[in-house]
């Protein structure tokens, strides 16, 4: 290689680490609540930019007072229930897809009902001490799909 590319890449490389979001939000979207503001469930896919794991260890929102990650699962009695847990683990390179019936993000106490169409941020925590923005759209009671 010549010269002149070996300290350009050497001087290009360490900003792109430095800059680049580690953690990229896609498709994030909640259903509507048909005018309650009890609380909703947030689904996303979760990819990782990078060969380090990452975890998301909280969320927040301006919508909802309390905003927390949960997980649903089957209790002993084969009743599903959504738990709240710690952190949501992606492995270098890999994805999580928060979707019904698994992982989400719980707004508790909205400020108001989500209405079908309107789109609100959310901002994920990492435990790197980084923060990721992204914009949750409201789909109908049915899902993206409907
Ligand atoms: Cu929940």
């Amino acid at each position: 290689m010549p010269p002149v590319l070996t300290v350009l890449a050497l001087a290009v490389l360490p900003l792109f680490h430095d800059t680049g979001a580690h953690l990229t939000v896609k498709d994030a979207w909640a259903r509507e609540t048909g005018g309650r503001t009890l609380s909703a469930a947030v689904y996303l896919t979760l990819e990782n930019n990078d060969g380090e794991p990452a975890t998301v260890i909280a969320a927040r929102s301006d919508i909802a007072s309390i905003v927390q990650l949960h997980q649903t699962r089957a209790g002993d009695d084969n009743i599903m229930r959504m738990t709240p847990v710690e952190g949501i683990d992606i492995d270098g390179f890999g994805r999580a897809l928060l979707a019904p019936g698994g992982t989400h993000i719980m707004l508790i106490r909205l400020k108001k009902p989500l209405e079908k169409g309107a789109t609100f941020p959310l901002t994920l925590e990492l435990e790197s001490g980084e923060a990721i923005e992204t914009s949750v759209t409201v789909t109908g009671i049915g899902g993206p799909d409907n």
